[in-house]
């Protein structure tokens, strides 16, 4: 290919994976695999690689590029950064409606309203449609330079996708991490022995401030755009229009947003979102209430601090106050032991609260919790239940203080903390507690749902069951050897265990439970290397060149796959037939529902359930009859039984079956009924 063409190829390049990666990371709603994005991907790095002058900053290859910075260099924004007076009562938001009102005189005002991300308020300079500069608030006038870090942000758009950008457009947004990345990465930094985030606000501010972008591409972060700053080439008369505008643009405008007719309607859009945060993924501390009018905003201007067109309706920290019961030790696969605070039961945000992990030894002494002692505690959305602070004034004396046993509480092998490690073991690797832990990774990655702890915990004291390979030598004869198992559920338990020996690759390499190796290192991973066998020869190096993967990770990696036991396993695996290698694709279609698995629960009106699910196979998406984490979504039909429930336990999006359709529709699929 001649210069000229790749020039042309380039840039049609840069416009598709853009194009895709909005649909997958703003949209939620890919059009095509992940192996055929990355298809796309290589190609433009194989052209940038041999006319390197046409690398542009801006490219989808360079969302890592850059070095590390030695400091963070100042930027004025162009229009100030604001912060938002707060109400804490609906009474609050009638009076900011009157004193509106007040100065607008008696006419009717619309309101936006929004939920309040609790994350990092960041601003995104676009010139003629190229994303410049990037920058934290700061003290409202002047942030600190951080496009190098924002550019990682894969639902970040570089270009913005509308026809005809305008040559300035400052948006403005927060930058959020989901509570169920906060707790892997807090999980990761425990076992490391690195300091904790204290919450996922932190965990995201910790990660954007980063001289080192390849840091924050590690993190996994999102953002949410909530309104335009400086803006040149094209006018608005609401800011309504403007959230409008900035979704055509490609920008991830959240799809809560509402524009109501009076502050009572703004008053139930708080409310009801007080009921229902813990139903998001991430955490928001209250709403945001704008004027909707361009003019009215003009008009009601600012105070010294704040403007007088909005105000943030704050909710109700969730916290109570209860007691520590106990501290017990908990072992995990990896031989970690683990304190857990024991509490007396307490509601906190609609939910019973009794139990608050507590991480390692360090992390009591931090907080220094005793047993006896009155705590707070905090539940937000899925976050594991926190302890905040102790009420050392409530101390009576009788309190008694925590230590890390000297042998383990299972098999009484003796731990171990090494110098320099936060995380103290159980040195036996045959601890039942580990085996028996390892397993039900294996079955919970597997989707083996019915092998629950109750059951291996049995499997395993017959002698049935001792690493995760033998799962699949265990017979109906060795099945009803247990007590209450009778042939019905055992042969279902053998049925699901039958079927797991096809799951996808990706699945695999989770259920082994290499250490820092999780749902999203396995799909990093499965991208690059298509078979087990492949993971045998990678090499550190190699395994560092892939985008998330750092050099810890690539190492446990390589130390997993050199074990003796290792290979022992995996032809154990091997020869009960599990597949270690990814099924090749039949055709390379279009599958618009790549990579998703649907649950079906509920009498549908225009599909029978099997044929709902034969059209998710069709178009390349998994459906599978009980609802885990791994399910992308539930779709809800008349009287829904107890995949329902689940799904809102797990935080697995719930669609109705008009909402299916529609996203089929979106998709472009025909011949819908
Ligand atoms: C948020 C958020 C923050 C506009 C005028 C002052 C603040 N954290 O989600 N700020 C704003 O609005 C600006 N909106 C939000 N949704």
């Amino acid at each position: 290919m001649d210069k000229k063409e790749a020039e042309k190829r380039i840039d049609e390049l840069r416009k598709l994976i853009e194009y895709h990666r909005w649909r997958y990371y703003v949209l939620d709603q890919p059009e095509i695999s992940d192996r055929e994005y990355d298809k796309l991907v290589l190609e433009l790095q194989k052209l940038e690689q041999e006319y390197p002058d046409l690398i542009t900053p801006n490219s989808p290859t360079q969302r890592v590029g850059a070095p590390p910075a030695k400091e963070f260099s100042p930027v004025q924004h162009l229009l100030p950064m604001l912060s938002l007076d707060n109400a804490f009562t609906p009474e609050d938001l009638l009076a900011f409606d009157r004193r509106v009102k007040r100065i607008l005189g008696e006419v009717p005002v619309e309101y936006v309203c929004e939920l309040k991300f609790d994350g990092l308020a960041v601003s995104l300079r676009y010139e003629n449609g190229l994303l410049t500069v990037g920058a934290t608030r700061g003290d409202g006038y002047e942030g600190e330079e951080i496009t190098n870090n924002l550019r990682t942000l894969k639902s970040l758009t570089l270009h913005l996708l509308c026809p005809d950008p305008p040559p300035l457009l400052e948006a403005r947004g927060e930058v959020i991490m989901t509570y169920a990345d906060f707790e892997r990465l807090n999980e990761e930094r425990a076992a490391r022995g690195e300091p904790l985030f204290a919450n996922p606000r932190n965990a995201a501010a910790g990660s954007v401030r980063q001289l080192d972008p390849k840091i924050t591409a590690e993190r996994k972060l999102d953002i949410f755009i909530y309104g335009l700053g400086a803006c040149e080439g094209r006018s608005f008369s609401s800011h309504w229009e403007a959230l409008e505008y900035l979704k055509k643009c490609g920008l991830k405008v959240s799809d809560k947003v509402r524009l109501v007719k009076s502050i009572e309607e703004a008053i139930e859009y708080c409310k009801e979102w007080q009921e229902k945060r813990g139903d998001l993924p991430f955490g928001v501390d209250g709403a945001v209430i704008k004027v909707n009018s361009f003019e009215y905003q003009e008009r009601l201007g600012f105070t010294t601090h704040s403007p007088r067109w909005a105000i943030a309706y704050k909710f109700p920290a969730a916290e109570e106050i209860t007691q520590v019961e106990d501290i017990k030790v908990y072992v995990g696969r990896t031989g970690a032991l683990t304190p857990v605070a024991h509490l007396t039961p307490v509601e906190v945000d609609g939910s019973t609260v009794s139990r608050a992990t507590l991480h390692n030894e360090d992390e009591v002494k931090r907080k220094d919790v005793r047993i006896g002692d009155w705590v707070v505690v905090h539940k937000a959305g899925a976050v594991i239940p926190e302890i905040i602070s102790v009420l050392k004034e409530r101390r009576t004396g009788k309190e008694r203080a925590f230590e890390m046993p000297r042998r383990c509480p299972v098999c009484g092998a003796e731990t171990l903390r090494l110098p320099g490690e936060a995380v103290t073991r159980c040195t036996n690797i045959s601890c039942p507690a580990q085996v028996v832990e390892r397993i039900l990774h294996f079955c919970r990655s597997m989707d083996v749902e019915g092998l629950g702890p109750a059951i291996v915990v049995q499997l395993h004291k017959l002698g049935l069951v001792k690493d995760v390979a033998d799962i699949y030598y265990l017979t109906l004869e060795k099945m009803l050897q247990m007590d209450r198992m009778g042939p019905t559920l055992a042969k279902k338990l053998l049925g699901q265990i039958e079927a797991s020996k096809n799951k996808p690759l990706k699945q695999l390499i989770t259920a082994l439970g290499i250490l820092q190796v999780g749902e999203h290192v396995a799909d990093l991973l499965t991208r690059k290397y298509h078979s087990i066998d492949e993971f045998f020869q990678a090499t550190e190096e190699e395994l560092q060149t892939i985008p998330g993967i750092g050099p810890s990770t690539a190492e446990s990696i390589v130390v997993f796959f050199r074990q003796p036991e290792t290979r022992a396993l995996i032809e154990k695996l091997r020869k009960a037939g599990v597949r270690l290698a990814e099924e090749k694709l039949k055709e390379e279609g279009v599958k618009p529902l790549a990579g998703k698995t649907f649950v079906f629960t509920g009498t549908l009106s225009r599909f029978k359930r099997e044929e709902a699910e034969e059209l998710v196979r069709k178009l390349g998406g998994e459906a599978t009859g009980s609802v885990s984490r791994r399910t992308s979504f539930v779709v809800v039909g008349e009287n829904p039984g107890s995949k329902f429930d689940k799904a809102r336990e797990l935080n697995v999006k719930t669609i109705n079956e008009e909402e299916f359709l529609k996203m089929l529709k979106e998709m472009g699929v025909e011949g819908l009924p």
